[in-house]
Order: structure tokens, then C-alpha cells, then sequence
């Protein structure tokens, strides 16, 4: 008894070995994958200059809001359903959005409040009072400091950061810009990047930090919002070094299928054409559905979607935007909100496993809340009755790592396949559309992989037609 017991021990260790061969997420990545979507806000001297890139002489006068409001902003990511903002609290031309003690361009030699204002402390005040994550970017790149290009300038970027998480942490996620040039005395910085990341984990561990190559979250390689079909949260960074030089830009939109890093993508990318606001800009918004294909192309490929929302010059969202905001939050509730799946008489292969921890437990897509499939490779959706259906939702559990590389899914009306969809990668989420078939049942076929599938939720749904991924 006591050896079967043994022989069944070793067997289980084998197989968990061969499940933790590849890198996992951490607990703050984990808790990173589902905020799903969240704001960016590019917020400085630009805003009133019309510029994308200030050269870091503007006066700081211009910095002059006249009705700023952090409760709106944060009032509209929430009904936007967004769970995060991410502010730059300071972009390439050096202007801090905070009054830092080491620097003299900031909100405290602007004429906003005569000096006493500090858009950090309202931000992050607003997001606690409301539930919302709050998240910073620093431009590592100045155009204005003057010590800039030397040595003493990593002093000044290890202070703000100091002050950044002393004064307004918890900071969920800080954002590490790549552009990267000249200073105002004409020296690019050699920067001392172990140190900065020391600094970070040192004084708020539970941070994740991104840029190109992470090392908690990549770049998806381009500003459009669109991660690869085939995304792995995998990525080779050796022989890179932050701010010189990065993976192709492809293989930062796919990742790398044995990449020796955990390091997911996110996908970055603007409402309006430009990152900060610009008045020609108002009539330029995305609509709702533009928004909602890049919801597709960004979390439903398994990456964040980084949403940038620019404050006008006075301070606030400008109706165009919460207009567009309010509609891509529609479309994701009528698509979403009903998944078709719930009445199926359904044929599920699973294993309860008790050990996992609440929190990564599989929520609204998955047939039950406290199912969980290990191993399974094919699985069959049978319906109770024949349903419309254009949208099929399939998850894999990514505590384990995430293994999936080809799938394909059959449709079925009666004996009939209607359509048939083929896939590489599934991680965290990842939504299929087609053109709306009858359906009776599908089938999952997880036909490659690197070690256990490991499919976690399903779902099916019927968007509006408009809305299918072209
Ligand atoms: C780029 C910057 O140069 C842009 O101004 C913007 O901040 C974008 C998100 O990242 O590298």
C-alpha cells in the first residue's frame, strides 16, 4: 500500500514537474491580467501647446487648467468600465505633474492654483475614493533637466520615483517610456536601470513595472492596440538592454513560444489620433465600435487593453470622448452580458482542484465558477436547444503557464459542421468571432501543445453582426 502510495507521489511530482518547467506569472502579473482594460491619460505643457513632444522650454505658466477635475476622470473610467488610470506624471519635456523637490518645472511654478496644485495627489485621491487602480508614467527621457546626460540625473530619477511611491502609492503599475534622446545640453543619459528597478521593488514590491522588455509587462510592439493572433506571455529578453534596443516589433506582438520570461503585452494606444489632446482633435474620437474591435484585438488576443483618454485644456474629458467611452461600454455589455452557454447540457471533461486559490477561480465565462478542466483535449459543447451564435470565448488557466499552440473549433447544426475555426494561441482570453451560424454544439479540438492544455472557460455568445471581427 504504502509503496503504491509512493509510486503515486512520485508519479504527481513528475507531472507537476513537467507543469513548472516553463516561467509562470506572479501574483501581481496574475492580478495584472485581469484588470483587462484601464485608461491612459497624457496630461502637461502639450495640452495647452498643441505639441506631442514638448522640448522642455515651455514656460510653465501655460500649464493652466481652468476647471480640473480628477473626480470626472475617474467618474467616467469607471463607467467606462475601466479598472485603472495610468497618468504621465511626467513626459519627455521633464514637466511634473507633481511638485517634485528636484525639480523647477513643475505644477508648482505654473499659475494652476498659483502653485498649489498637484494633479498627483488629486488623481490618486480620486482613484482610492472610487475603487480605481492608479498608475504612473515617468519618462526616463527629459528634455528639460539639467542634469540631464550626466550622472547626477539617475539621483534625480531615483528621487521622484521615491517620491512618486512615498507620497501617492500605492502605485499599481509604473510605466517606463522607451523614446529616448537628447537633453537639453545636447547629452543623451547613460541610465542606471538596475537601479531604478532596485528602487521600484524595494519601496512597492507589488508594482509591475512595464517597458519594451519588461521585466513585469512588454510593449505589444506597435501603438495601434493590436496584439498578434498568436500571443504568448513569453518573451526572450537576453542580449536586450532597456532603452537600447528591443525585440522586433513582431516578436513583441507574438512573444516568444519558449521564451524564458513572463512578461505579457499590453496594448497601448489613443481615442483620438494624437496621445495628448489637441482641439482639431474633437472631431477625430474613435467610435464605440472601433473601441470594441480593439477590445477584440487587444483582450480578446489574451494581452491589457491600455486606452489613452486625454484631458482637454480645462481639465477634464471632453464630451466627445465620455460619448465614445459610454458606447464601447454598451457594446460590451449587450455582446457580454448573456452567455449562451449557461443552458447547455454540456459534456465537460474536468477535475475539481481544491487547491486553487480563490481568487484565480474562473469567473463569468465559464460554464461554473468552480469547474476547472486540467488535461482535457477535446471537448464537446452540446446545446439544449439550437442557438444564433457569432462569438465563442475560450480561456486557458495561465497560473500553470500557458501551453496551448493550435486549436480548432468546429461548429456544428445538427451533423452538419458550419464553420470551422483554427487558432494558435488561447491564454488568458480569447474571443472568436465568425458570421452568425444555427449551432447545436462545437467542438474544442486542442490539437498542439507544450505540455498540459489546460482550458479553463468557455462561452458563447451573439454580438451584433457589425460588430465580428473583420
Ligand atoms: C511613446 C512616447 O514618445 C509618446 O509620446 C507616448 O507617450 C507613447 C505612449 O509612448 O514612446
Amino acid at each position: 500500500m504504502t509503496r503504491i502510495f509512493t509510486l503515486l507521489v512520485f508519479l504527481v511530482s513528475l507531472e507537476l514537474a513537467g507543469q513548472i518547467k516553463q516561467p509562470l506569472p506572479s501574483r501581481q502579473q496574475l492580478a495584472w491580467h485581469d484588470m483587462e482594460f484601464y485608461f491612459f491619460m497624457h496630461f502637461g505643457p502639450n495640452t495647452f501647446t498643441d505639441k506631442e513632444w514638448g522640448h522642455g522650454d515651455e514656460p510653465e505658466e501655460i500649464f493652466n487648467p481652468s476647471q480640473l477635475d480628477c473626480r470626472q476622470w475617474v467618474k467616467v473610467a469607471k463607467e467606462a468600465g475601466a479598472k485603472g488610470i495610468i497618468i504621465t506624471a511626467k513626459h519627455h519635456d521633464g514637466f511634473c505633474l507633481w511638485p517634485s523637490k528636484y525639480s523647477k518645472h513643475t505644477v508648482r511654478e505654473s499659475k494652476w492654483k498659483n502653485g498649489k496644485g498637484d494633479v498627483l495627489k488629486e488623481l490618486s485621491q480620486a482613484c482610492k475614493e472610487q475603487g480605481l487602480k492608479f498608475g504612473v508614467y515617468i519618462s526616463p527621457w527629459d528634455r528639460n533637466h539639467p542634469d540631464y546626460g550626466t550622472e547626477k540625473y539617475n539621483d534625480v530619477f531615483v528621487n521622484m520615483m521615491k517620491e512618486l511611491f512615498t507620497n501617492y502609492g500605492p502605485i499599481w503599475e509604473l510605466w517606463w517610456d522607451g523614446a529616448n534622446g537628447e537633453g537639453p545640453n545636447g547629452k543623451k543619459q547613460v541610465y542606471d536601470w538596475r537601479r531604478f528597478e532596485n528602487t521600484v521593488r524595494q519601496l512597492s514590491p507589488a508594482t509591475v513595472i512595464f517597458s519594451d522588455i519588461g521585466p513585469d509587462i512588454r510593449w505589444v510592439g506597435n501603438e495601434s492596440g493590436i496584439a498578434g493572433k498568436t500571443n504568448w506571455n513569453y518573451l526572450d529578453t537576453a542580449g536586450y538592454k532597456r532603452g537600447l534596443g528591443a525585440p522586433a516589433n513582431d516578436t513583441l506582438q507574438q512573444g516568444n513560444v519558449f521564451g524564458k520570461n513572463w512578461i505579457p503585452a499590453e496594448c497601448d494606444v489613443s481615442i483620438r489620433p494624437g496621445w495628448f489632446w489637441h482641439a482639431n482633435e474633437d472631431t477625430l474620437v474613435k467610435s464605440p465600435e472601433r473601441l470594441f474591435d480593439l477590445y477584440l484585438k487587444s483582450v480578446g488576443r489574451g494581452a491589457n487593453l491600455l486606452l489613452n483618454v486625454p484631458p482637454d485644456n480645462r481639465g477634464l474629458i471632453h464630451e466627445k470622448d465620455v460619448e465614445a467611452l459610454i458606447g464601447f461600454k454598451k457594446l460590451r455589455d449587450e455582446s457580454f452580458g448573456i452567455n449562451l452557454l449557461k443552458q447547455a447540457n454540456s459534456y465537460w471533461e474536468f477535475l475539481e482542484n481544491d487547491v486553487m486559490p480563490d481568487s484565480l477561480q474562473v469567473r463569468a465565462i465559464s460554464l461554473s465558477p468552480k469547474i476547472y478542466s486540467i488535461n482535457v483535449e477535446n471537448f464537446v459543447v452540446q446545446l439544449q436547444q439550437p442557438a444564433r451564435i457569432n462569438c465563442i470565448v475560450l480561456r486557458e488557466v495561465i497560473h500553470l503557464g500557458q501551453t496551448i499552440k493550435k486549436f480548432k473549433v468546429l461548429i456544428y447544426n445538427k451533423d452538419k459542421v458550419v464553420k470551422e475555426i483554427t487558432g494558435t494561441t488561447v491564454g488568458r482570453k480569447r474571443v472568436l468571432t465568425f458570421p452568425a451560424s444555427t449551432v447545436t454544439s462545437f467542438k474544442v479540438l486542442l490539437e498542439d501543445a507544450k505540455g498540459n492544455d489546460n482550458i479553463s472557460g468557455v462561452a458563447a455568445y451573439l454580438i451584433d453582426e457589425k460588430l465580428v471581427e473583420q
